[in-house]
């Protein structure tokens, strides 16, 4: 019978094996590592090639069964009660080694191995050179860009960190406590209607409040983050939402939200319009002017759509001769919605510290999919999401 030259290796010495400690002494565990060090040492000096060093790795550190487990289950857990910390010290040194030593052997293994040609002058080249003409052009890779939407995202983003505030996310399955009851929609409202909402399938075992759905806003990660965190706070959150909308120039099922959250002592709808003022001037240019008008949302009361006089036309509803067509000739774009935060969301975190007699807070949520629509003079918003890089590239 032929033998691997891997089983010739293997017959050369006989392999390290973790032993049972009776001793649990400080001088007799130094021992026992001198020994295990001694042995990867051995080995590491030994691996060449990937597949060496993928058996390398799988010898020491293999969950089932690995040496690195076995030091866990032979020495610490074996340890008496009075011994356990210093073992437990031990045994995280010689997993900080083991586990070093393991990512550097990959670098060896990997690196390219020096050669003499017959002329005598050092050539490298990569292990697998046979099989690799290093004389043939790379493959190129194209340079990747922000996608426009998302570099809209950011620029919105930096103009709220420079305020102050921190970016939160969350997770995009959302149960109908955080999308829909913590945040002050009635049972009937029109927004829980399946309309506008995709639920996940086969929920109905459970109680309303725990069921999934694709959340239809990012407002569900200002209650996870008022859970987490108390009073004061002041957060952005951008993210994906979806809704059953079927698309259109100007719908998608899936799209972006920002929104963004101030809870504080003494938060007025003085500090919602001077923050939003501030943030339209920083994102559009100090000229835009700003104007509020009264709105509905289940979670703000009082609620505002705050409009921004048109960046294209300047306010002036023409273009030349021709009439403006982002503002459909008022002057005056929608841009987003807002509102003082409503005391009955806050009932929802009361014992994280938000008590309305105490805190009070300001809200609003923006698209930025329309905002970079009207920013770049796009006209379709399917544009977007088709992901054809003769359009995309347009934006790098
Ligand atoms: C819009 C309007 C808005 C909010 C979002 C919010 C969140 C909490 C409490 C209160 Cl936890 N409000 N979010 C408030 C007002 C408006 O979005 O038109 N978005 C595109």
């Amino acid at each position: 019978m032929k033998s691997s030259p891997e089983g010739a290796k293997e017959r050369r010495h006989v392999a390290y094996t973790v032993p049972k400690l009776k001793d649990f002494s400080p001088a007799a565990l130094d021992k026992a590592a001198e020994r295990l060090l001694a042995a990867l040492e051995k080995e590491n000096a030994e691996v060449k090639t990937e597949s060496d060093w993928k058996a390398f790795r799988d010898r020491w550190l293999a969950r089932k069964n690995g040496i690195l487990t076995q030091v866990n289950d032979l020495w610490l857990k074996a340890a008496p009660k009075d011994a356990k910390r210093e073992v437990g010290q031990q045994v995280n040194r010689l997993k900080k080694t083991v586990e070093d030593t393991v990512a550097s052997a990959e670098k060896q293994s990997a690196a390219p191995v020096e050669r003499k040609t017959r002329k005598g002058q050092p050539v490298v080249s990569s292990p697998a050179a046979s099989v690799l003409d290093i004389t043939l052009p790379g493959t190129r890779r194209p340079l990747g860009a922000e996608h426009p939407v998302i570099k809209t995202v950011n620029e919105i983003l930096a103009v709220f960190r420079n305020l102050g505030y921190s970016v939160q996310e969350g997770p995009e399955i959302e149960t109908d406590y955080y999308n829909f009851e913590s945040l002050n929609f009635p049972p009937n409202h029109p927004a829980r209607d399946m309309q506008d909402t995709f639920f996940i399938a086969n929920q109905e075992s459970k109680p309303l409040r725990e069921r999934l759905l694709l959340r239809t806003h990012t407002s569900p990660v200002q209650i996870r983050t008022m859970e987490k965190m108390k009073p004061p706070i002041r957060i952005v959150i951008p993210g994906k939402v979806h809704r059953n909308d079927p698309p259109d120039a100007s719908h998608s099922p899936m799209f972006h939200q920002i929104e963004g959250l101030a809870v504080d002592t003494n938060i007025t709808f003085g500090d919602l319009k001077g923050t939003l003022d501030h943030a339209m001037k920083a994102l559009f240019g100090s000229s835009v002017k700003t104007s509020f008008r009264p709105s509905f949302f289940p979670f703000t009361e009082p609620s505002a759509e705050m409009m921004v006089s048109c960046f294209i036309c300047g306010g002036s509803g023409r273009r030349g001769s021709d009439p403006c067509r982002p503002c459909k000739q008022t002057g005056w774009i929608e841009i987003l919605g807002c509102g003082m935060v409503d005391p009955n969301v806050f009932e929802f975190v009361k014992d994280n510290g938000y008590d309305s007699r105490k805190v009070s807070g300001f809200a609003f949520g923006m698209g930025p999919d329309r905002i970079a629509l009207l920013k770049y003079g796009v006209d379709d918003l399917q544009l977007f999401f088709q992901n054809d890089i003769r359009f995309l590239r347009q934006f790098a």
